[in-house]
């Protein structure tokens, strides 16, 4: 008997030990589960995307990119080329999801008063950087709210079919 019960004795701790870990257990989950919220906040810091408009009607840089949905992202174009603004501006234009970019490519032409931002199509547009000469910069920040693929182009006369890009939203 003297031997069951220091057998016995052993047990009940442990059962009791597994019991309180279990306790423990369910609040660890539950901090785990705060600090996923956390890290997935620290995700959630601001993107940069930088792209560079030249000579011969192209962007080079950031022109694949991935966000998360809400994600605060800040657009910056640099025209680096030196052809002046009237024959070679650029910009970016960040256009809706499934925006018809040849429509708005054509659309864009008529709107020369307006820099090429045709008014018209306000609609289709997020967010545009200003159309900028040689040497010149400019940035942007805008987010995306909903998960896609949007398009973003220079929106001057002819440079969509070349200068386009694609922003996808996780
Ligand atoms: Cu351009």
């Amino acid at each position: 008997m003297k031997t069951k019960k220091l057998f016995l004795a052993p047990a009940l701790v442990v059962f009791m030990i597994l019991t309180a870990c279990g306790g423990n257990q369910k609040k660890d989950n539950r901090e785990v589960s705060e600090s996923s919220t956390m890290d997935a906040l620290e995700v959630m810091e601001p993107i940069t995307i930088v792209l560079e408009g030249h000579d011969n009607m192209t962007y080079s840089g950031d022109t694949q990119v991935s966000v998360n949905a809400g994600q605060e992202i800040t657009l910056t174009l640099k025209n680096v080329g030196e052809l002046p603004k009237e024959t070679m501006g650029h910009n970016v234009v960040i256009l809706t999801s499934g925006t018809d970019l040849a429509a708005f490519g054509v659309a864009a032409i008529n709107a020369k008063q307006n820099d090429y931002i045709p008014a018209d199509l306000s609609s289709s547009i997020i967010a545009h950087t200003k159309l900028l000469g040689p040497g010149e910069n400019d940035t942007i920040t805008f987010q995306l709210d909903t998960p896609g693929v949007y398009d973003f182009i220079c929106s001057f006369p002819g440079h969509w079919a070349l200068m386009k890009g694609t922003i996808t939203v996780k």
